[in-house]
């Protein structure tokens, strides 16, 4: 039996998932009997290279919109991973494939001499120590394969300047989410890089290549510049989504010269390269293929089983999060939603509201319950909370964007309970369900993720506001099994096989049969009229916020 091994390059760890997969169709046509998570490990970057210096995998700063972390650190975890994985004393001489998943959005810029570096490895050094910076005084400024020491990461919202002048080049902010996804995010790829171009003219001058952290991890893998997958390319305001391929005017609008020190960007499934000299004589491995890197979203899809339209996931964390497959490359008109490209080849739509659990615990706190307190109180209220209703802004919300935080409730006392429970709930719903409206899709299963997904109260509303299905997940770390999916799949078709996707996920990452909730037709009728009643006084709540 093959194995395949994912990895997940994440904001505060490195996570490794090896699967074991009997050969497909052959001894067990779709059946389950044949694949195994048979190893799993995770490197917290704060504790296990404490010498970066980092809190949950970033570096301090006083300016509370940085947000760097040093690649090097990415690159030691990667040595420590290899180790740890051959002192499991498993079989590695069967390991065929490697995938791997990385936070979105952060940016590794290296100079002309990383070429040759990646290529001449010495096995029996330390990967870190032959990457490492000698830095020349400007912070941003070094030696040895980096042109700069740190790397901007997703948590980064440093570049609002940079943001309005690439809309406005590129003629407003719809126009850009057209073109490229989305419209300009403080975190995204290309205002990042603007604001380095523009703050270091030298270090850009010295850039010979900007990978994205997916695209240099698969580098260090494969020992040479590794392209990036339209999955990840998607997170940078750069990529035309509908070609694919980078877009010349974004390119212009962002900084000079960004075309030629950008890798190629190529279908998810293309094996990048093999696992280089370095890995083969360092640890004692075979020259195991490696499929394109993607971001931890796109990978995600596959490893919680979105493989076709219409199946969506909610991930009920301290922020919700929905996602979901679509063929088509719509985009939100109001700004809030990501398009991504699917490593199925297809789409994903992605939208984040940010009061989510941090809500829902902010009312149980209130009233002074626990989770068994804040269930009975849903099930002592009906559906459509008797006209009571709220909009549950604890926080500035990400979706709608509401800017001045501000609890808003209609036909409700602050002091009910009951009440004010099953209206949080309803809202947090109603505004998931409202605003994927725009993916164009027809939403028939959830699979429910997340700390809250346990709550079957919570569930049964999901399913009545969405007129869905709802189905728990349980994800350990769904990024890291997609990646290890993903590798599987690559695999398997590289060869000139057929393999669904349908069949890929079969078993494994797919929701347990006996969770399904079932929507209550009566309920769902009532939500319907609510979701529209929402819609309608959403936006004079959010001028009641601000105002
Ligand atoms: C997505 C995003 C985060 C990171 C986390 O747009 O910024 O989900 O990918 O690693």
């Amino acid at each position: 039996m093959p194995l395949y091994l994912g990895l997940d390059s994440s904001t505060q760890s490195l996570t490794a998932m090896l699967l074991e997969i009997a050969d497909f169709g052959k001894a067990d046509p779709g059946g389950t009997r044949n694949r195994a998570v048979i190893f799993e490990h995770a490197i917290p970057f704060d504790t296990e290279l404490p010498h970066y210096g980092t809190e949950h995998g970033v570096l301090p700063n006083e300016d509370p919109s940085v947000a760097v972390s040093p690649p090097l650190m990415w690159a030691e975890a990667l040595d420590r991973m290899f180790e740890a994985i051959v002192a499991s004393g498993l079989d590695l001489s069967r390991l065929a494939a490697i995938g791997g998943a990385a936070q979105q959005h952060g940016s590794v810029y290296m100079n002309a001499r990383a070429t040759d570096i990646l290529a001449g490895l010495i096995p029996s050094r330390p990967l870190a120590e032959q990457l490492r910076v000698v830095a020349t005084g400007d912070e941003d400024t070094a030696e040895s394969v980096l042109s700069r020491r740190v790397s901007p990461i997703w948590m980064d919202s440093s570049t609002s300047a940079e943001c309005r002048e690439i809309t406005d080049a590129i003629g407003g902010a719809d126009r850009l989410a057209q073109l490229t996804g989305s419209r300009a995010f403080e975190r995204f790829t290309g205002p990042q890089i603007r604001k380095f171009y523009k703050r270091d003219p030298t270090g850009w001058e010295a850039t010979d290549r900007v990978h994205m952290v997916s695209s240099f991890m698969a580098s260090l893998l494969i020992g040479g510049h590794a392209p990036l997958d339209p999955g990840d390319a998607s997170g940078m305001n750069l990529m035309d989504l509908h070609t694919r391929d980078w877009s010349e005017e974004a390119l212009d609008a962002t900084a000079p010269d960004l075309a030629a020190k950008l890798p190629a960007i190529v279908p998810s499934s293309t094996i990048v390269g093999e696992l280089a000299p370095y890995w083969q004589q360092r640890f004692g491995l075979p020259p195991a293929k490696i499929v394109a890197w993607s971001g931890d979203n796109p990978c995600s899809l596959v490893g919680t089983g979105l493989i076709r339209e219409g199946q969506i996931a909610v991930s009920l964390g301290t922020s919700d999060t929905l996602f979901g497959l679509m063929h088509e490359p719509r985009v939100d008109r109001t700004g809030t939603g990501h398009v991504f490209g699917s490593p199925t080849g297809d789409y994903m739509g992605l939208t984040c509201f940010l009061n989510g659990s941090l809500a829902r615990q902010r009312i149980r706190d209130e009233h002074e319950l626990d989770w068994d307190g804040f269930s009975e109180a849903l099930r002592a209220t009906p559906a459509g909370n008797g006209g009571a209703l709220m909009f549950p802004w604890f926080e500035p919300e990400i979706t709608p964007e509401v800017r001045t935080s501000g609890v808003r409730r209609i036909d409700l006392d602050a002091g009910e309970t009951a009440r004010n429970v099953r209206a949080v709930v309803e809202a947090q719903m109603m505004a998931l369900a409202n605003h994927s409206r725009w993916m164009g899709v027809d939403i028939d299963v959830i699979h429910a993720t997340g700390g809250a997904a346990v709550n079957g109260d919570i569930l049964q509303i999901m399913a009545d506001v969405f007129g869905a299905e709802v189905r728990r997940f349980e994800v350990g770390n769904s990024a890291c099994l997609g990646a290890a999916l993903r590798a599987c799949h690559a695999d398997v078709t590289t060869d000139g096989r057929d393999l669904s996707w349908e069949e890929v996920v079969r078993g494994i990452a797919e929701p347990t049969d006996d969770s399904a909730i079932m929507p209550q037709p009566s309920d769902v009728e009532t939500y319907a009229r609510l979701r529209r009643r929402y819609a309608k006084l959403e936006p004079l709540a959010i001028s009641g916020c601000s105002g």
